[in-house]
């Protein structure tokens, strides 16, 4: 055995020299890792060896491109150096496969004559998510073994598909029994060598390309159907682009071509932008203070109390994963009606198979009485928001449950410590706020009060990784971190009709940013009637209340509805809008979309200085990843926090001084961001 650098070292089983990668985490592409594999290669081609096999140690074959430093891709020996060798080799070589497949990783594999893989194996090229394409060959390569369509769609969705799959597409050669991979891998090179095996190089095919060359039109309709799909998004169209030239151009010029975007997307913000959220969705992990070696407690069984939209959704996610869940209710019709509303969702979701239902459906246990969650490891308390009422249910639930259980609540507002202080186990209280639909929404902010251990709060964070959120760390404190941020901008929607802008202009504006929908759009979603006035004021959102005007659900709201809920401009709204002007000093300001960008965005950004020097959030990152999955932030612009960064703090302070002289005191600049922009530091950053 050879060692060839740190991390890669060659071995020989036999005729079979064996080129084993071991740089963890994921044994990303790092200009070390490039090295290794370059020299391996290299080394292997100038033995004696008759066959060479790629294969990773640790938890997964080659996951990419290192992100957290793509600059230094630039820097040779690059990924084409070594697909090159690969490719030019004159004899077999395989790639064994286990783990995540991704990216570079992948495009590396593509370049073996042969691939093999594990059952759990998975394959993708996720570099759309990072605003990237495949920029090593993987847009001609991953067409001309599943043809342009498939290719495409595994591109731009940037989702990993099975060993399975990728076998039936001709991606794999062969799958080989879990924990038997080298093994398998010997194995297969032996009879290739026996069998004589023809090489195959991917970049010489040509048979999946035929039927579309010459034929522009055959793409022509998913060009239009990206334009839709990806709204300001750069790099599906790149990733088309790329691929017609697979299709219409020699193998070395839609290479070129590729690179050329790759370059161009990896210089764009949006990419910057992308990269950063990669890191701050696992950053928003990690909890410095817990020690070393905090356990982290199983749960089997979860109980919900509540049976209401917030409960019913709640309880849907630990069904939806295999683990049973005790739903507990005053009322049998509560109950009733709260089971056949998640009944309902599963049927009503797409693609619903009625044995998945009734699969899940078997898992949830309604019960009247909350000594039915003796056994449960963790019960959400998910009932009407009064300090009192959950006080008490925190009482009951101390006395039933067993004594290591934890209790969450999904307050959203109430403060935790007091609800905690009820109990004989503040340390196993922990706040999970689940965002409506709980079923639905991809953010779960787990707050941690005055008392909750390490063990509690890591166990719940593992808990929200297991059903698929998002997870921010929050302390107690009004509106935690996503709602607290969120609340100005909205208060300001109040400021903009008083000074005669409509709401589909700054609906608009903030459209075209990259949110899903306008602050009027989305409160109009939520109900008018589900935000208190401000103590003291009356805004024209209650005054649309007061009309009859509620929302989406109920009377439209700032828009009309029809039946399938598409909004046009309402005339009964705006005479609700105009009689609340005249009786509240309307003005009729000039005011450009600019500025109407930057008053929305910048009051976040200082909301969430305002959070971080209070410490209820760790980081400024931990912010943008809340508001990104919770209130729909375009992951292209990074958050607020990182948006801010970007504009540069210093132009930030500048114009909240500004706004503040001209809008009022709800502009004026956190002390923290006056501080930050004065020496020159970032929200989200060290620097
Ligand atoms: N570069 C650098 N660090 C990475 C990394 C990467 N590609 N992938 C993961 N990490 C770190 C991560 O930050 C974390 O660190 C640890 O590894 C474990 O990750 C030329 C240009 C592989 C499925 O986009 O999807 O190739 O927080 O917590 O849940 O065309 O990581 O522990 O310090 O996510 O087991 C394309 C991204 C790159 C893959 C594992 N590849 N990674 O998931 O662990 S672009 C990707 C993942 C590219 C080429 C282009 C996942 C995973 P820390 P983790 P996991």
């Amino acid at each position: 055995m050879t060692a060839i650098n740190a991390v890669t070292e060659l071995s020989r089983d036999g005729e079979i020299a064996i080129l084993t990668l071991n740089s963890p985490p994921v044994n990303a592409l790092s200009l070390t890792v490039r090295e290794g594999l370059f020299e391996g290669f290299k080394a292997a081609l100038a033995s004696d060896a008759r066959a060479i096999l790629l294969i990773c140690e640790g938890a997964t074959f080659i996951a990419g491109a290192d992100i957290s430093n793509l600059a230094d891709m630039l820097k040779d020996p690059s990924v084409e150096d070594i697909q090159k060798l690969m490719d030019g080799a004159d004899r077999p070589v395989l790639a064994a496969i286990h783990g995540t497949a991704l990216g570079g990783g992948f495009e590396i594999a593509l370049c073996a004559h042969f691939r093999i893989a594990v059952p759990s194996a998975r394959l993708g090229f996720p570099e759309v998510n990072l605003g990237l394409l495949p920029g090593a060959g993987g847009t001609q390569r991953l067409p001309r073994v599943v043809g342009p369509e498939k290719a495409l769609e595994m591109m731009t969705s940037g989702k990993p598909i099975r060993a399975a799959e990728a076998l039936e597409l001709g991606l794999l050669d062969e799958l080989v029994p879990e924990g038997a991979l080298r093994e398998g891998a010997i194995a297969f090179l032996r009879q290739a060598l026996a069998d004589g095996r023809r090489l195959v190089r991917i970049r010489d095919r040509d048979d999946k390309l035929e039927a579309f060359r010459g034929k522009a039109d055959l793409l022509e309709p998913l060009r239009q159907q990206f334009a839709a799909r990806f709204r300001g998004q750069a790099a599906p169209g790149w990733i088309l682009e790329s691929v017609e030239a697979a299709v219409e151009k020699p193998f070395d010029d839609g290479l070129a071509l590729e690179k050329q975007r790759f370059f161009q997307a990896a210089m764009s913000p949006q990419s910057a932008a992308r990269r950063y959220y990669f890191f701050a969705e696992r950053n928003a992990q990690k909890v410095p203070d817990a020690p070393e070696g905090t356990k982290r407690r199983e749960i089997r069984r979860a109980g919900v109390v509540g049976a209401g939209t917030m409960g019913g959704g709640i309880a849907m996610n630990f069904a939806n994963i295999g683990v049973p869940v005790t739903i507990v209710e005053m009322k049998q019709e509560a109950l009733d009606h709260g089971l056949a509303v998640i009944r309902g969702n599963y049927e009503r979701s797409r693609g619903a198979r009625p044995e998945e239902t009734e699969k899940r459906m078997a898992l949830l246990q309604g019960a009247l009485d909350i000594a039915a969650l003796a056994d449960c490891d963790l019960v959400i308390e998910a009932v009407f928001e009064n300090l009192e009422v959950k006080k008490e249910v925190f009482r009951r639930l101390d006395q039933a449950c067993k004594a290591d259980a934890i209790l969450a609540s999904n307050t959203s507002f109430l403060n935790l410590d007091e609800i905690a202080a009820v109990t004989g186990r503040p340390d196993r209280v922990v706040g999970l706020h689940f965002f409506s639909p709980a079923n639905v929404m991809p953010l779960l902010e787990v707050v941690r009060g005055k008392a909750t251990s390490a063990e509690t709060l890591l166990t719940a964070l593992e808990l929200g990784r297991r059903i698929r959120k998002t997870t921010v760390v929050s302390r107690v404190g009004p509106g935690f971190i996503a709602n607290r941020v969120a609340n100005p901008r909205l208060m300001e929607t109040n400021a903009f009709l008083l000074e005669g802008l409509s709401p589909a202009r700054v609906d608009q504006v903030l459209y075209d940013f990259g949110f899903p929908m306008g602050p009027f759009a989305m409160l109009d979603l939520v109900g008018l009637d589900v935000i208190p006035d401000p103590p003291g004021q009356t805004t024209i959102r209650s005054a649309m209340v007061a009309a009859g005007r509620r929302g989406q659900k109920g009377g439209g709201g700032f828009y009309d509805y029809d039946d399938k809920r598409n909004p046009s401009p309402s005339p009964a709204a705006r005479q609700v809008i105009e009689d609340y002007r005249q009786a509240h000093g309307g003005k009729t300001l000039e005011v450009t979309d600019e500025e109407i960008l930057e008053r929305s965005l910048y009051l976040e950004a200082n909301e969430g200085a305002k959070v971080l020097e209070e410490g209820i959030a760790l980081r400024g990152s931990d912010i943008d990843v809340a508001m990104i999955n919770g209130y729909g932030w375009p992951v292209d612009r990074g958050g607020p926090m990182y948006h801010a960064d970007q504009a540069s703090l210093e132009k930030v302070v500048g114009k909240l001084r500004e706004f503040e002289l001209k809008y009022g005191p709800q502009y004026k600049p956190a002390p923290l961001l006056e501080r930050l922009a004065a020496e020159g530091k970032t929200l989200t950053g060290k620097g």
